[in-house]
């Protein structure tokens, strides 16, 4: 019934039982603009490759599942416009009907999981936005860290969002939520911030023994790494955080909700620091590429 397809990379790690790493393509649609978006996913999954694991990147194409794409599919994604982005409420409807769609943090999740991946790395998950006592605009991701078992690798969370109620809303939640290296929750474009993160471990078969010790104990549910960004590519706060108010105010004055919140915020801040988001934004992410690739190489020797 679902038409799953697995890129030929996937399928021969697959049976050689290698470690895979999940990548989604909503960053691809809608988080970066073309052409570096794809040259962005492309590098991201040679990142993996040179860390020894094989990347999964992960996207609803004519109604098929795909986990791994073919270059020629990425670049076909990364020009498509009109991309469905996709979440757990239409993953399913977008495959029942036969569409397009590029998968969010909780659609990638529910993707890995279904074909057996169970380390995914990305660049921010969604969380609490700003504002959220009455728009209760709060990311179905956090959710599906609840009850979906795959290790998700992230720089932290945006500063478009509100950090502290997503750290809230994450331990109510009973999502782990790990720094890597370090006792500060990172905050995206900078590998600091003043908030604590809960949990805080050093290496990645730390990492891979709470994954499967979760398992073990019968929980639902991944694990949020929150890797932080490679010093040299900070952009500081306080630069940050006028740019960030000026996007959030223009998004108001146009009005948009909904699945439109986040990738208009993103397209915005791209803008007002011309292009310097992006940079930071890609060296994070191969950061977090190359993170996901050791969890995932430990998580095979358990
Ligand atoms: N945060 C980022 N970059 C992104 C996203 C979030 O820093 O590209 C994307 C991810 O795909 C994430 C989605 O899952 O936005 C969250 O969207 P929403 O807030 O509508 O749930
Ligand atoms: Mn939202």
């Amino acid at each position: 019934m679902i038409d799953l397809v697995l890129s030929s990379e996937v399928r021969a790690a697959k049976d050689a039982g290698r470690a895979i790493v999940a990548l989604e393509s909503t960053i691809i649609t809608h988080g970066m603009p073309y052409p570096q978006n794809v040259e962005v996913a492309a590098q991201v999954e040679q990142d993996i490759r040179d860390a020894g694991a094989t990347p999964a990147t992960i996207a609803v194409i004519d109604g098929k599942l795909h986990v791994g794409l073919e270059a020629d599919q990425l670049q076909t994604l990364g020009q498509a416009k009109g991309v469905a982005k996709l979440s757990r409420a239409d993953m399913a409807a977008c495959i029942a009907t036969g569409g397009t769609g590029a998968t969010t943090v909780a659609a990638t999740m529910i993707a890995a999981q279904f074909a057996g991946v169970e380390v995914f790395a990305t660049g921010g998950i969604g969380g609490v936005h700003k504002g959220a006592e009455s728009t209760f605009d709060i990311s179905a991701d956090l959710h599906e860290l609840a009850q979906t078992r795959v290790t998700v690798v992230a720089a932290g969370a945006k500063a478009i969002l509100d950090v502290p109620k997503t750290l809230e809303v994450l331990e109510t939640l009973g999502v782990p939520v790990i720094a890597y290296g370090q006792d500060a929750f990172p905050a995206f474009w900078s590998a600091q911030s003043p908030l604590p993160a809960p949990l805080r471990m050093d290496d990645a078969i730390q990492i891979a023994q709470a994954h499967a010790t979760r398992n073990a104990l019968g929980l639902p549910g991944g694990q949020l790494v929150a890797n932080p960004i490679p010093a040299d590519d900070q952009i500081p706060a306080e630069e940050l955080t006028p740019i960030i108010e000026a996007a959030q105010a223009d998004a108001d004055t146009h009005g948009i909700t909904g699945k439109g919140v986040t990738p208009y915020l993103l397209q915005r801040i791209f803008e007002l620091t011309e292009g310097r988001s992006l940079t930071a934004n890609i060296a994070l992410v191969r950061n977090n590429a190359r993170l996901a690739a050791q969890i995932a190489q430990e998580l095979i020797k358990i």
